[in-house]
Order: C-alpha cells, then structure tokens, then sequence
C-alpha cells in the first residue's frame, strides 16, 4: 500500500514515502504507519516522478531538510544536498545529511529512486523536507528524525538486539517498590508507541524554559541526548515549568488520582497533552520514573526503570542522614534528610565524550525526574554516570553527589529523650542504599545491579571510596547545625534484640511479630522497653501513631527473653489506607545503667490480599477475548466504593472502569469482561481493584496476541 502525494507543479508528479516499509526498517512501524519516522544514522528512501527527463548536469536536483524555527546550517537545522552534491554549504555547517541515486532509477522516464541519511548527529525532532529543481521548490514531506540505538555512530548505540527490544521497544515493564526485604513489584504500561506520543514528546520538549528563551540553539541541542535527556527530567514534573506531573507525597488526593491508582505512562501523558501541558495530579517517584521512561523510549534513548532501596535523601550534602527516634516513635523530621523505603529513578543509555574521550563513563546513566533538589536552578536530576557513583567521581557533572548519597550515606540514628537531649545511639554505613533493582532482559524477573552501583558493603574499596568521595564534594568537615556533637565512640553494646516476623504480614489480616533480646552481660539486666508501630509513608515521614505499649522486663543472661508484638487490623486498617508501611521500633533501656539505650526497628510492607485474574495466554486481533477477575472479602467488615479498572496498550483503546456494588464480609466477587485486541504481539492486561478499605490492589497477565 503506497501513500500518494501529488504535487500540481510541472517538474514533479508524485511522491512517494514508502511509509510503511520505511518505517519498518527503522523500527518505528509500531509508532505509526501514516508518518514517516525514520532515525539518523539510517537511509530511508523515497521516490520521485518527474515530468521530464532527469539530467543532473543541466538542471541539479537539491533537498533541503530543515528543523525547528530559523533552521540554520550552522546549528544543524537545515540541511542543503544533491545531486550532484554541488550545493553550496557554509564552510562550518553541522549535519550534513546525503542523499544518493538508486541504480533502479530511470533518468529516462524521470523516476528517481532517493536514498537519504540524516547524519547520526542531527538533532531529533520534525523535519520538512522540500526539493528545489529547474528553479522550483516543492515540499517533499514532513518527517520525524529519532535516536537511533541500532547505528553505530549514534552515542545512543546499543549493540545488544535482545537489550534493544527491551530498553526501546518494550512496552510493557515492571516497576519494584515495599522496601529492600519486602520486595513488591508492578506491571507498569509504558505505552511508547501509543496514540499521538511524538506529538506529545515533541510537544514535552518545546515546553522547557531553555526553548521559550532560545528556541534555535534549543532545537539545535536535541542532537545530545545528554542534554535532551537532562530536559525530560525537569519536564516529567511541574515543579518550576509547564512539566508533566504533579507530586504529592500525603493523601488525600483531591483534585486529581492517588499516584498509587495509575498504572502506566500514556494516560497521564495524553491528559497533559489534552489540558493545554497542564500538570496532571499527582505522582510520586515511580510514577515520574515511569512516565519519563515512556518518553525516553519514544524518542530513541534505551532507558530502564531502577529501584533503590533504604535511599538516602542527603539534603545537606554532608552523606550523614540523620534520624532522630523517640521513645514513642519515629519523630517527625527535624532536618530535610529523610531514608525513603524506596526510591525509583530511570536509567538512559549513552556516550559521555564530554567527560573523558576514553569512554570511561559512557553507558547507563542515572536520570532522577522526581522533584528533589535543585540543579542549576531547575529540579531536575543527571544524567549521572553510573560508573563516577561507582568510583565516588563525585565532581562530574551532572549531579553525581545527589547520586552517590542515595546509594551511600551514612546514617546516624538519635534518640531524643523527653528534655529535648539527644543521645547518639547507632551509626550505620551499609543501611543506605540496597538490593538496587530493574526488570530483567526479555523477561518479568528482578535483576540485582547493586554492584554496579557499589561496591560491596564493608569492603576496603568501598570505605576508601566514600573518603575519597567526601573530600571531593561534601562538606563532612562542617556539622551539622543539629547536633554540635563530636564524633565519640559508642559503648560496645550489651544487649542484641531483633525482630521476627510469626507470619508474614499481609492487609486484612493482624500483624504479629516479636521481639527477641539477648545479652552479653554476666548479670541479669533490668530493663524498660517501649514498643511502638507508626504508619509511615515510603518517603520515611511519619502518617500516624497506631500503638504504643511499655513493659518492664528483666533479661537472664544467656537467655532468650522474646516479646510479642500484635498489632490488630481493627486497630491499623484506618491509618494505612493513605500510608505505605508500618514501622514497628522498641526503645529498651537498661534501667540500672541508663545511658545504655537500644533500639530495633522493623519495616513492614503489608502484602495486599489475593486476586485473581484469568485471562487465555493467547487471543485474536480484532476478535472478541474475554476474562474473569475473582475477589474474596476475607475482613470482617463490608467493602464499599469498590471500583475495577481495566487496561492495557493494544487490548484496551481507553481504560475501562466498572462500578461494583458493596462487598460484604466472606462474599465473594467475580467479574467476566470481554475485550478486543487491537495489537498484535505480547501485551500485558492491568487490573486494579480499589475500594474504601484496600487501595489499588492490582494484578497483570501476559497475553500473546496472534494475527490470523
Ligand atoms: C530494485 O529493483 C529490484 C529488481 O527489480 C527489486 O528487487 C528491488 O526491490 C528494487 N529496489 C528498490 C529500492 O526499489
Ligand atoms: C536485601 O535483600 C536481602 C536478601 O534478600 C535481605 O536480606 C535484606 O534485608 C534486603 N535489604 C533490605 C534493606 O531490606
Ligand atoms: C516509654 O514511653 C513512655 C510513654 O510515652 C515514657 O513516659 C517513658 O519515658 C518511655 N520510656 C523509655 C525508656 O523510653
Ligand atoms: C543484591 O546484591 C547485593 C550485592 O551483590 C547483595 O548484597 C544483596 O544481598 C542482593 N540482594 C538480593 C535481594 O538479592
Ligand atoms: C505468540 O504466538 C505466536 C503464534 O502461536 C508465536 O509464533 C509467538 O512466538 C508467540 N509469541 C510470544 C511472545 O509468545
Ligand atoms: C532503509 C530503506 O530504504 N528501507 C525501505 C524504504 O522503502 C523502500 C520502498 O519500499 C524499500 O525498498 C527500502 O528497503
Ligand atoms: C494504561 C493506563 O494507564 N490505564 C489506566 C490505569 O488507571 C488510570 C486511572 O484510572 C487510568 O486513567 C489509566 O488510563
């Protein structure tokens, strides 16, 4: 199927694009197979019918390509060729591109067969593409140019197929959250290749400041994907520009949808586009990560979604976070330094000839869109390499201190007694920063890169690192205003405690742990321990108080003294439904010596209650496919305001919300919806239940579909 042009003129009849086969080759069909999208570094052909007999001599035939507003040769964003390749160029003209004749062209019958490259430095974006001959300029077509990963020259090249289908072309990933022992994981639709993405993604990238105030050296920069993926991290949110995302870390969520109820990138990316580039409400670190991911993949950049674990947020540059306890709890934060349970960022992959020109640091980069901290007067975050965190290069650009703190800090833990003193009781340097993890290559299990990040915990590389990092770029040598204290040795401790789960926890059903003492003394040792569990938000902010209880014990040497801990579902359903996880700390103090005081403290990530969702592994395009969700209301309490959200891109054209009448206690919901295809290949069906007392417990299924 051919896409015509005509064109009323009398040296040129008809254009054809070869669209779809074009489009092909450059891996781009899945985007659309009406434009014509090509990536640089790579020919693509079009032919041209002339009314008269092609004679290069005589009358030359000249293409010009051009992008962006007051396209100029010396920026890059216009480009004059020929044949012959006579066109006059200015001596200092970036991106040449080439055009050659293919030997099938018939000069004779004036059919010419082009061949056309875009170099592999063009700046990406939308070109016109216009012919000039026998004095006439005629407009050939409107094109998009996009990174290539599979050209060599490109600084984007990723030389691994299997790594290409996954970082560019996959759809469909999978984004892990709880907490480093409670590792949860998401079905997140990337949907790159959705509905109008190079529009939207084109549009993300004339909203940023750099363009409104310099639109041609703006155009002229999205050669680099270091600077154009430096722009997407400051457009995924809408901190201090017309960004994407809004962020909001506590409930409740008027005005907008729970960062925890979406469930891929191209409904919020769309709703953007659709509000006149309006923020969308609200997000939260995944949901930045993984819509900037979506962008990424669109426009050619492999990118990857990465979870980190016990993330440090070093406010003060200093690589100590400070967390200050009390003897009911986790106090509210006294400084801007928090540990978040997790935190996602993404991944890009690129050359970096603008640190070294050895390729020390080319490869994945650390790219943060979250609204964290300021970079150059901008929330945005890298591109960071990963190789300066691992090596503690801390002065490289861009932002590799923010960077290596999340993965490293230290962490000092205080006890803040009733006058207001602190006392210093723990200091940690391999809590921060663990079990780094993103989706594995072509399949849905967790690949470990820790280690890339890091080297092992406790090793002398890694202590010698952190120094080295320290005296580069962090100001260790100032205190904090906090705490005056000087580094002091703590006492060896006497007592160990520990705690330990009875089952594992999971919403709709009691928490019960206990905590196991031991010690190393020769004596018996009095001591008072408080016990308490707070709700707590990923970010390490403190929601609510659940429970307190204080007892008096009195530990034997050489024994085991184990405490239970039961914490009810009556009593901590109503606080969890905006927070994350519930942190459960004993403050233990020897009453005979008081200045020995312990403390333990456990995370706990609730596991949501089972669904299930069946749905074949294989359907037909276009025909009707159907599945079934099954929910059991196993809490002793009736559900309402239960909703079902469907999606999924190629299998749902809009997603598809169902209403559900209340659930009582022990009954049990099953719901049968059709569906049709619309893509072949695998795609990943999402559901998401949601009601008054579970938010958004979600489940996926792979679905293959086939073409007949
Ligand atoms: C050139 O002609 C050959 C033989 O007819 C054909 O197989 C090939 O596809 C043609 N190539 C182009 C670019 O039209
Ligand atoms: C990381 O994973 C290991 C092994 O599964 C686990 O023992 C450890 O507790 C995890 N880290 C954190 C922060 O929970
Ligand atoms: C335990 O908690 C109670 C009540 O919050 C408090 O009065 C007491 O000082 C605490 N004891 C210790 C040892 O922290
Ligand atoms: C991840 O890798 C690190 C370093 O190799 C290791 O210490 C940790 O236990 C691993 N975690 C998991 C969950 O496998
Ligand atoms: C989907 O099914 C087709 C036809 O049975 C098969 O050729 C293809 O390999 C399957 N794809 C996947 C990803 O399972
Ligand atoms: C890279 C390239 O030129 N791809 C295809 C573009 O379309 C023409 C016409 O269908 C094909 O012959 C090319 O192979
Ligand atoms: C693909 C996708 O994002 N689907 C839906 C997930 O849930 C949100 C919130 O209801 C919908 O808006 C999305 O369209």
């Amino acid at each position: 199927m051919f896409l015509y042009i005509f064109v009323f003129l009398s040296v040129l009849k008809e254009v054809d694009l070869h669209i779809k086969t074009n489009n092909t080759e450059h891996h781009t069909s899945e985007i659309s197979e009406e434009q014509l999208i090509v990536r640089r570094g790579q020919p693509f052909t079009l032919t041209l019918k002339l009314t008269q007999p092609f004679n290069p001599d005589l009358h030359p035939l000249t293409i010009i390509a051009v992008t962006g507003e007051n396209p100029s040769e010396n920026l890059g964003t216009k480009s004059c060729f020929g044949i012959p390749d006579s066109v006059k160029r200015s001596p200092s003209a970036k991106a040449v591109w080439k055009v050659e004749l293919h030997k099938n062209s018939s000069s004779l019958t004036g059919v010419l067969i082009l061949t056309i490259t875009p170099p592999a430095v063009s700046p990406i974006g939308e070109y016109e593409l216009s012919v000039k001959h026998r004095e006439e300029e005629t407009s050939l077509a409107t094109l998009v140019v996009l990174f290539n990963p599979w050209c060599p020259d490109d600084s984007v090249f990723l030389p691994d197929e299997k790594e290409r289908q996954e970082y560019v072309m996959n759809e469909h990933g999978t984004i892990y959250k709880g907490s480093g022992n409670y590792i949860s994981s998401m079905s997140w639709d990337f949907g790159q290749f959705e509905e109008n993405m190079v529009k939207i993604c084109l549009t993300l990238l004339d909203m940023n400041h750099k363009h409104f105030k310099e639109p041609a050296k703006d155009v002229s920069a999205r050669c680099d994907p270091i600077y154009v993926s430096r722009v997407i991290s400051a457009m995924i949110n809408s901190e201090d520009d017309r960004g994407v995302l809004e962020g909001r870390w506590t409930g409740p969520f008027y005005g907008g949808v729970a960062p925890s109820h979406w469930n891929g990138s191209h409904a919020i990316l769309k709703h953007w586009y659709n509000i006149g580039c309006h923020p969308v409400k609200y997000g939260q670190c995944w949901v930045f990560a993984g819509v900037m991911c979506s962008v990424m993949r669109l426009l050619g950049i492999p990118c990857r979604v990465i979870t980190n674990y016990q993330s440090a947020h070093d406010n003060n540059r200093n690589l100590i976070i400070d967390v200050y306890h009390a003897d009911y709890g986790v106090r509210a934060k006294e400084s801007k330094d928090s540990v978040w349970n997790f935190h996602v960022w993404v991944e890009g992959w690129m050359r970096r000839p603008d640190l070294t020109k050895d390729g020390t640091y080319d490869g994945w980069q650390v790219l943060d869109p979250t609204p964290q901290e300021m970079s150059d007067g901008v929330f945005c975050c890298g591109p960071a390499s990963v190789k300066a965190i691992l090596n503690g290069d801390t002065h490289l650009k861009y932002d590799v201190p923010f960077v290596f703190a999340e993965v490293n800090a230290d962490c000092v833990d205080w006890l803040v007694k009733a006058d207001g003193s602190k006392v210093k009781i723990f200091s940690d340097t391999k809590r921060i920063g663990q079990n780094i993890s993103t989706k594995y290559i072509g399949s849905n299990k967790r690949w470990n890169i820790t280690d890339n990040y890091k080297h092992r915990e406790g090793s002398e590389t890694e202590r010698e690192i952190f120094k080295q990092a320290i005296t580069r770029d962090f100001s260790r040598g100032e205190k904090d205003s906090e705490n005056g204290e000087t580094e002091e040795k703590l006492p060896p401790p006497e007592v160990f405690m520990r705690f330990e789960e009875v089952s594992k926890p999971m919403d709709g059903k009691d928490v019960s742990l206990r905590l196991v003492l031991h010690s190393e003394s020769s004596v018996a040792r009095p001591l008072s321990i408080n016990i308490s569990v707070q709700a707590m938000k990923y970010n390490g902010s403190p929601a609510a108080n659940i429970q307190t209880e204080v007892k008096e014990e009195t530990l034997e040497p050489g024994k085991e003294l184990s405490i239970p801990v039961l914490v009810p579902f009556s009593v901590y359903h109503k606080h969890m439904v905006e927070s994350d996880n519930i942190k459960v700390s004993a403050v233990v103090t020897d009453k005979e010596k008081p200045e020995n005081t312990y403390l333990a403290v456990d995370n706990v990530v609730l596991q949501d209650p089972p669904i299930s969702l069946t749905v074949p592994s294989e359907v037909k395009l276009y025909r009707e496919a159907s599945g079934e969700v099954v929910f059991t209301n196993l809490v002793d309490k009736t559900l309402t305001d239960c909703t079902l959200t469907l999606s999924g891109s190629g299998l749902f054209r809009e997603e598809f919300e169902v209403k559900l009448p209340d659930l009582p206690p022990n009954r049990r919901l099953r719901i049968k919806f059709p569906f049709f295809p619309h893509k072949a290949g695998k795609k990943t069906l999402i559901i998401d239940f949601d009601c008054s007392t579970f938010r958004d417990i979600k489940a996926s299924h792979t679905v293959n579909v086939t073409e007949d």
